[in-house]
Formats: C-alpha cells, structure tokens, sequence
C-alpha cells in the first residue's frame, strides 16, 4: 500500500454540509481583544495596592518572565511597590524531602489565619524545573489553605540558576507584601545551596526534622544547624512521641556547641505534629518572641538592611559572570586558554589574567 497518497483532513466537512452556528464572531474578537490587552505599570501597581490577587498573579508573572520588555515593566512595577513593603514578617522553611514540610506549611499556615494574619507562600526549589516536583505536591498537600482566602500560594520559580531563582523570589515577596500579605512564607529543600539563599532573605529560618533511631546528628550539615533559629521535630505523634522528645534534648545538647548569634536569640529546638496540629501554635510563640526581641534590639531592621546590601553585590557578580562567559571571544579564548593550562603551557593564573585583560580592554574601548 502506498503511504504517500494524501489522506483527507478529519477536519474537512462534506460538502454540502454546513457549519454549525455556534460559533459567534463578536465573542471571538471580544476575546482576542482582551488577550492583547496588557495591564500597564501603573494599573498593576494600583491593582496591587488594592490587594487584587489577579495583578498580584500577573505582577509575578513578569517578574519571572525572561523576556526584556516584561522585566522592565516588573521592574517598574516593583519600584512602586518598595516603599509599600517592608511591613511583613519572613519565614524561612527547610527541611529534607518527605520531613513533612508542605503538611507543616498547611497547618501553620491556617494557624496564622485563624489568627487574622495573611499569609503569602513561596519556594524556591531550582530543581522544580527539571522535576516540577514540589508543585503539584503542594497544591494537593495544602489543600486548605489553597481555599483559604487570607492566604497566597504560588509554586517555585523556575530557572536555571539558584541566584536567578532567588532574585525571582525577592521581588515576589516585595510584591506580595506590597498586596497587603503581612507573613511570607518560603519553603526549600534542605540540598544544595538553595537554604543558604532563603536564609539571606528571611527573618526567622526554621529548621524541620524527624527524629529517627538516635542518630539524630549524623547526616546534617553543620551549616544547616547553625543557621537555624529553631529546629522543630516534626512527626511528633503515636509511637514516635518518645523518639521526639529524645531527639529534642539531643539537638538542644549540641545547640549549645555552637557560636552564639549576632542576633542574640538563643535558637529553640520544639516537637509537632503536622497531623494533629499538636505544637504548631508553641512554632508561632517561639517565632513571635524572636520578633519582639530582635525588633526591639534593633537587629530585625540592621539585618533587612545587611540582607538588601547583600543581595545587590550578589547581582552584580552574578550578572559580571553571566556576560563574561557569554562572549563570543571569550568562549573562543577561554577555550584554547584551557587547553594550554592543561599542557603546562601557561599558569593557571595566568591564563585567567590574560582572559580578564582582553574582557576588560575591549569594555574601555
Ligand atoms: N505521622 C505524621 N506524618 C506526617 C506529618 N507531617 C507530614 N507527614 C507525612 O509525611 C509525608 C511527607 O510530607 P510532605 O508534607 O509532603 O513533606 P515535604 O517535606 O513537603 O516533602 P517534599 O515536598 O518532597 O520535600 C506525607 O505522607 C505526610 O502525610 C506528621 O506530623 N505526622
Ligand atoms: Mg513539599
């Protein structure tokens, strides 16, 4: 059988047959209208400060957008909103996958809205954009607060890098805070590096664990614990009580091993259990007494201010690093550098000043 004869379409009608008339012009072109119409700057920010959840959405949107245009316009938008935000609280959330992070965020999180607070959550997860993991799981495991209308929830960013990921995040809190959320909350998971930047952008970082059979220290990462402001063992229901409350005298211990903070505040080690809410509201007490404390030492706002200087020089060195690796004659020379470093034939150090020499010279000229 031949296959290069050509096939009728299935979409084509008989003839004689005609169309039937559902289909209504005016609509179409009602709909094709407003699909080019795009909220100015201006008419985002305004939605914004009213507290509208669709210009907040769309607001984002840009914000995480690639395209130039749709970042000068989040640019423009988040400038309005600056000096509307600062008036929140931010909650750092980490913990290993399957510690119950999502299950605690649902809890606590409809905790604090039954506390009159609204509550904003974000993530930041770069590996979501291979795995678009936590999405979907999210969405199903805070099925309370996704329907609670004092709170927002809007799954991780994607991008390629972690700094991308973050300053994505940053401008979202901005936003969201600027729509009148008064407690962000930003989950990670605990790999990688990506706790360290939600620590550099939170007030208060909480670490999540589960107690297991006494070996509560091993496998977790010395810098994890020492940035946390409180360790909360999760799971703390049924037979696993005991093993809980164990593992919480054993953190305790080796709490004090450390450093004290610049903050002052002495870090907490609790117990919860997501599931039957048991502890969640001792969580907010401990949180709540490290926000009058460091407010009224001053350190709440010093750190903000260290945080925002900290984020700038960030950008800059990563934006440096982007645009010098993508030129054209970099690419080409960074290439046959690395091919006489690796034949002796040039000094590591040298190859590397004489690649910044030729960056440099051709930006002066
Ligand atoms: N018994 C008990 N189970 C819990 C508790 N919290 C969470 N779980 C269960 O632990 C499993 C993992 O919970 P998640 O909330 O998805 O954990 P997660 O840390 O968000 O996981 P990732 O999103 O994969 O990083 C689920 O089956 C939850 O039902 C708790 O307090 N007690
Ligand atoms: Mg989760």
């Amino acid at each position: 059988m031949s296959t290069s004869k050509k096939q009728p379409s299935h979409l084509q009608e008989k003839a004689g047959i005609s169309p039937p008339e559902i289909i209504n012009t005016a609509a179409i072109h009602h709909i094709q209208k407003n699909r080019r119409m795009q909220p100015t700057a201006e008419e985002l920010i305004d939605g914004i400060l009213n507290e509208n959840r669709t210009a907040l959405s769309r607001a984002i949107t840009l914000v995480e957008s690639t395209n130039t245009e749709h970042l000068a316009k989040a640019n423009e938008v988040i400038k309005g909103c600056l000096s509307h935000a600062n008036k929140s609280v931010r909650i750092g959330i980490t913990g290993v996958p399957g510690v119950g992070k999502s299950t605690f965020i649902e809890a606590f999180g409809k905790h604090l809205t039954a506390l009159g607070k609204k509550v904003a959550v974000l993530a930041v997860d770069p590996s979501s954009t291979l795995s678009h993991g936590s999405i979907l799981g999210d969405k199903t495991r805070m099925e309370e607060l996704v329907k609670d209308e004092n709170a927002f929830i809007r799954p991780s960013a994607s991008g390629e890098t972690l700094g991308g990921v973050a300053r994505k995040t940053r401008e979202t809190i901005i936003l969201c805070e600027a729509a009148g959320f008064d407690t962000i909350i930003i989950e990670t998971v605990g790999v990688g590096q990506s706790e360290t930047a939600v620590h550099s952008m939170v007030d208060f970082f909480l670490l999540l664990k589960i107690s297991g059979a006494g070996d509560e220290l091993q496998g977790i990462k010395r810098g994890i614990m020492e940035m946390a402001d409180a360790i909360v063992i999760n799971k703390a229901d049924g037979d696993n009580i005991k093993k809980a409350n164990q593992a919480k005298l054993e953190f305790n211990r080796a709490l004090h091993l450390f450093p004290a903070k610049k903050s002052g505040w002495e870090p907490k080690v609790t117990t919860c259990s997501a599931i039957t809410k048991d502890g969640i509201a001792e969580v907010w007490e401990t949180i709540s007494s490290y926000f009058e404390q460091t407010k009224e030492s001053g350190y709440f706002l010093e750190n903000r201010k260290d945080q925002n200087h900290f984020w700038m020089l960030e950008t800059i060195n990563e934006q440096l690093k982007t645009q010098f690796y993508s030129q054209p004659d970099i690419i080409s020379q960074l290439e046959q550098n690395k091919k006489a470093v690796q034949n002796d034939e040039i000094s590591p150090f040298a190859a590397a000043q004489s690649l910044l020499k030729l960056y440099f010279n051709k930006g002066s000229k």
